[in-house]
């Protein structure tokens, strides 16, 4: 079934969607971090292979890049992150703060050391000019202010966006709401912007898993992350008007079952929402809003839902069917692209047979190996940012970063050479890893053209 087309001639013409994917860092560790996240936890202190879950990464990128999408790359960041430790109460020289931690917070030292900003669906929420006001791409880094180990992600993430999206002609990258419960945001896992072609008006598609301040359902057993009220302070910041956005909640019932990002059980792409029957509350009124919207600037809408009789909430946090990624070809039809636990889930694998063998919106299903990454709860599209962008738009961003047979070539013999191919979780108490993150990041900087981007090169 997963049959491969042939590359579709590159469409880099007028306005595409590039996606920008995390490479996975060096201290990439299974610590057990994020209570909601099942693999997370299932995983928790086993041992991790970094230099596996990059070069996974990396491969995907190519692959992408190779069938004619623009595939763009985002650096990691500085791990273990000093500055947190510092500002815990870690004094002394770099590798004495490192040891007490190690002694006596080990957790607060995983939270340091997570290489988690592999996952760039959570990096930012994305406008297209195609929907702002001004014509203007618009970046909001998300705050990921329910994990300590991601609420430390932001600074940097607005650091690095500004040096890629630098042209304020083009760009605005805005600071991160305040990291507050009332303004939880996790970025664009939680967002997907519907259109009948990407240059033209879309409609933005928010989706929150409780309200600070409005009454409502919400989970039991697992947090809901992000807030009604992030979603629509991102939509205002935006410029985003009543009739071009959506706003949707969760059913509280599947983020109890592991959905802790829409992400996990839908994924949209153009005029295609692909999800499970069981993703929102009201879920008719969901699509009607989005369909009426959508059809007000002349773009059709279709639905592929997946009942529960036929892939279950489980399956679908356990396979990650809808962390995938829905690409449009240059001939309009649409690619899915996979992890391979889908390929092992028996239910899954026979929804994507069917799927493929449809005349429906998707044609072809891509599948992927991207275990290290998945053990954690990152898939396919955990690990990419989508950002839509003009033709003049794509001659601002950053040059070095873009995805090609030259930049794979450096980055995979980077991996190599500076990339640990075993970390468990006592190894984080190691200082050598430290300069070994630093000394990889700086060479890093300079592959990418990106220039000074880390504290500790300033
Ligand atoms: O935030 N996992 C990440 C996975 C993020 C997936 N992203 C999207 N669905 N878009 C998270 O839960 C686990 C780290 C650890 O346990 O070591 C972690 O942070």
């Amino acid at each position: 079934m997963t049959h491969i087309a042939k590359a579709p001639a590159t469409a880099l013409a007028g306005t595409l969607e590039a996606n920008f994917d995390g490479l996975v860092g060096p201290t990439h560790n299974y610590a057990g971090l994020s209570f909601g996240n099942v693999a997370s936890q299932n995983n928790e202190k086993s041992v991790a292979n970094p230099r596996a879950a990059a070069q996974q990464g990396l491969r995907k990128m190519k692959r992408l890049a190779d069938l004619g999408f623009a595939q763009g790359v985002l650096p990691p960041q500085e791990r273990p992150s000093m500055r947190l430790l510092r500002e815990l109460g870690f004094t002394g020289k770099d590798a004495d703060a490192i040891a007490r931690a190690a002694k006596d917070a080990p957790e607060l030292l995983a939270a340091a050391s997570s290489a988690s900003a592999m996952w760039t669906a959570n990096a930012a929420t994305v406008s297209p000019s195609a929907d702002t006001p001004e014509r203007r791409v618009h970046f909001t880094p998300a705050n990921l202010c329910s994990k300590l180990h991601r609420a430390i992600e932001h600074e940097s993430t607005r650091r690095t966006l500004g040096a890629i999206f630098a042209d304020p002609s083009h760009f605005v990258v805005h600071d991160a709401l305040p990291g507050t419960p009332a303004l939880g945001d996790e970025g664009a896992a939680n967002h997907t912007r519907f259109c009948a072609q990407y240059g033209e008006r879309g409609v933005e598609f928010f989706v929150y898993g409780r309200s600070e301040y409005r009454r409502g359902p919400e989970p039991k057993r697992f947090p809901a992350r992000q807030t009604f009220e992030a979603s629509r302070a991102i939509a205002q910041r935006h410029g985003l008007t009543d009739e071009t956005t959506v706003f949707a909640q969760q059913t509280p019932e599947v983020i109890d079952a592991g959905v802790f990002h829409n992400d996990v059980i839908a994924v949209g792409n153009r005029s295609t929402l692909f999800c499970h029957e069981r993703a929102f509350v009201d879920q008719k009124h969901v699509y009607d809003e989005l369909r009426r919207k959508l059809g007000a600037h002349g773009a059709p809408f279709d639905v592929i839902e997946v009942p529960d009789a036929q892939v279950s909430v489980a399956d679908a946090v356990s396979s990650y069917l809808f962390n995938s990624q829905l690409l449009s070809r240059a001939d309009g039809k649409q690619i899915l692209v996979v992890p391979q636990e889908c390929r092992e889930n028996p239910r899954v694998a026979v929804y994507l047979d069917e799927l493929a063998a449809k005349s429906g919106p998707i044609d072809e299903v891509l599948v992927f190996d991207l275990r290290e990454s998945m053990k954690n709860g990152g898939g396919p599209a955990c690990l990419r940012l989508r950002v839509v962008l003009s033709e003049a738009e794509r001659a601002a961003v950053a040059p070095g970063v873009w995805m090609n047979d030259a930049l794979f070539g450096r980055l995979d013999a980077w991996i190599e050479k500076h990339y640990r191919d075993r970390l468990a979780p006592q190894d984080l108490a190691d200082p050598a890893l430290l300069v070994e993150s630093r000394t990889a990041l700086d060479e890093l900087t300079q592959i990418l053209s990106l220039g000074s981007l880390y504290d500790f090169q300033r």
